[in-house]
């Protein structure tokens, strides 16, 4: 049994998809150091409905800003859900650098992400069918609502 990962690549043509699990964030980091990236999130709910949205830049600082994320402009149909969550840092089950005092957000809302107060988007969260009671499902607010899970949910950047 191989891992047979496809290779990171540069190539102006080519996207690199975010979900495949080697990209850590150490990783992502590197990789928007190298030069200028924009980032695409694909959405398509139960229905068979898409969304799309494109951040002009995206970014990842180092672990010493806990990963910050920094999005460029956007244009898309999803609607700009995901600049709530612009310029801050990255949150996981035991290190809450979320901006909501009293809560931790990637506890509650089940996932490692970059929260605020929390969040309008949510895409590493539970994975349900549809409409869920919690916020903490895949969800994208400017699409279907902040308990809505998406069916797909993808992100990819590319040099810009
Ligand atoms: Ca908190």
């Amino acid at each position: 049994m191989g891992t047979d990962n496809p290779p990171a690549t540069t190539d102006s043509n080519s996207m690199l998809d975010m979900n495949i699990p080697k990209y850590g964030n150490d990783n992502i980091h590197e990789i928007t150091s190298i030069g200028d990236y924009e980032l695409r999130i694909d959405l398509q709910d139960w229905d068979g409905q898409t969304w799309y949205a494109i951040y002009k830049s995206f970014r990842v600082g180092d672990e010493s800003t806990k990963y910050t994320l920094s999005l460029g402009s956007y244009t898309g149909t999803a609607g700009d859900s995901l600049s709530y969550q612009n310029g801050m840092k990255f949150s996981t089950y035991d290190e809450d650098n979320d901006a909501l005092n009293g809560v931790d957000c990637a506890q509650r809302d089940q996932a490692g992400w970059w929260y605020n107060q929390c969040h309008v988007v949510n895409s590493n969260g539970l994975y349900k069918k549809g409409t869920s009671d919690k916020h903490n499902v895949v969800s994208w607010n400017g699409a279907r609502g902040e308990k809505y899970s998406m069916k797909f949910a993808r992100m990819m950047i590319r040099r810009a």
